[in-house]
């Protein structure tokens, strides 16, 4: 059997050559473990407390490196505290981890199986008690400061179901290969976020005539070290963030935010890229201009504004600034590679999510896309949350089959079969999810 080298290649390229691999999951031969050491050497307190199940009272003390002997005599593979041991760690420095279709098969994410998307370093020491949010701004009439507390007790608590996706999610198809995280599938999930309205925040600072933007910054510093430095301050426009769906969060699932996702207080906009979702919230301005936050210009989360081929240069000039994702859907049920016999019917299921606007139509192929069938589609529990597909399978014989889904948005745009849009930095790929199926 030959043996491929995924990673570079792309989701697209694997079992073209390599179909005997059906029945081995690609995810088991893809991944490469981050080691214990390597983690914990780079990590933070917090995340090593979080780790060894304590604070640290001596950490002062320990030598750069040590691995906590309640780690380094264990056998429990390396995992990020708070998240499911399935999560797939693509960095450590900063910790970036996706999540695997098959562990996304809820339909509403569980907090443990969010994917972390870190730009920098998670804030070491978190005083819930003294956290503050300033709303501030050359655009706002005046500054306001609430305590986690008294955000919670001023304004009305809000709750609803919505999908978060990092705008390089799918990253790893694009040829020529874009530099970044090498996102396959999974930095998406759609949890239950609880808060209060952006709005009400921003309406009790005042909101000036001349608002165009909102920008948010967080507690993390740069990778660097350099305290001057910020690892990501995006924002959108303020029609956006006067939308009812656009909350300030302190709970996913009816739980805090775990660590990694923003703990004790994030942004979440949505249908937009899960970068405008600012995590450990401290401060929002109100801008008179496009918020000029790190990332928010050049490359960062900006793509050509007219097509351009595969490889091309593009002038910064000629770049801009994502707004809703495309509609897309996962296979979250069966995992690929499934074996089945000649008189079995498949079950298959996921979701499907459409940026701004809500899926239309959920369609399958067992053929590379000859013909589709329709799937039983849900609707949305609320706008911005994903939505359940489903549909039942019958295979002619035997064989190697693949399984390919494709969901249509309420503008009768449809996710295209092969990676759309090429683009500096590999954003937006909403190319069809597709899955092995062996008919033995
Ligand atoms: N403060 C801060 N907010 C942030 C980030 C970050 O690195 N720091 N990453 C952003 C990006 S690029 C994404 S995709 C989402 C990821 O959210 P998650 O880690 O909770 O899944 O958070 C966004 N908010
Ligand atoms: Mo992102």
């Amino acid at each position: 059997m030959k043996k491929t080298r995924t990673l570079k290649k792309g989701l697209h390229a694997l079992y073209a050559d390599d179909p005997e691999a059906a029945d081995k999951s690609i995810w088991d031969r893809e991944v490469d473990p981050v080691s214990r050491r390597g983690f914990l050497k780079k990590s933070s307190l917090l995340a090593m407390g979080a780790a060894v199940g304590a604070h640290i009272p001596f950490a002062d003390h320990m030598p750069g490196g040590l691995i906590p002997a309640a780690l380094a005599q264990s056998e429990e593979p390396f995992r990020i505290p708070g998240k499911d041991p399935g999560l797939i760690v693509l960095n450590d420095r900063p910790v970036n981890a996706e999540t695997p279709p098959w562990l996304l098969d809820d339909p509403v994410t569980p907090a443990d199986r969010l994917f972390v998307r870190n730009n920098g370093i998670p804030p070491q020491e978190i005083d819930v008690d003294a956290w503050t949010l300033n709303v501030e701004g050359e655009a706002a009439k005046s500054s306001v400061s609430y305590t986690l507390k008294e955000l919670k007790e001023r304004f009305e608590h809000h709750t609803y179901q919505m999908t978060i996706e990092c705008g390089g999610n799918g990253r790893a198809e694009f040829i020529p290969p874009a530099k970044g995280n090498q996102w396959r599938l999974g930095a998406v999930g759609c949890p239950q976020w609880t808060g209060v309205r952006l709005r009400d925040v921003l309406e009790s600072a005042g909101i000036g005539e001349d608002a165009v933007y909102i920008g948010y910054y967080g507690r993390d510093t740069h990778i660097s070290g350099d305290p001057n430095k910020v690892p990501i301050s995006r924002g959108v426009p303020i029609s956006k963030a006067l939308e009812n769906e656009s909350l300030l969060v302190w709970a996913i699932n009816g739980k805090d935010l775990p660590v990694m996702n923003g703990y004790p207080l994030r942004l979440v906009i949505g249908g937009w890229p899960g970068s405008t979702c600012g995590k450990w919230l401290e401060k929002i301005v109100i801008r008179n201009k496009i918020h000029d936050g790190a990332k928010m210009g050049g490359y960062s989360y900006r793509v050509p504004c007219h097509p351009v081929a595969p490889g091309a240069e593009v002038a910064e000039a000629d770049m801009c600034i994502i707004e809703s994702m495309p509609v897309k859907s996962l296979i979250t049920y069966p995992r690929s590679g499934v074996m089945i016999q000649p008189d079995q019917t498949l079950k298959v299921r996921g979701h499907a999510w459409a940026g701004d606007h809500s899926v239309a139509a959920m369609a399958v192929s067992i053929d590379f896309g000859a013909t589709w069938q329709p799937c039983k589609l849900k609707p949305a529990v609320n706008r911005f949350a994903w939505q359940q597909w489903s549909s039942e399978l019958r295979f002619p014989g035997k064989g190697y089959y693949e399984v390919w889904a494709r969901a249509t948005d309420s503008m009768e745009r449809m996710q295209p079969m092969v990676v759309p849009g090429w683009n500096p930095k590999g954003y937006l790929n909403n190319a069809c999810h597709r899955i092995a199926v062996k008919v033995v």
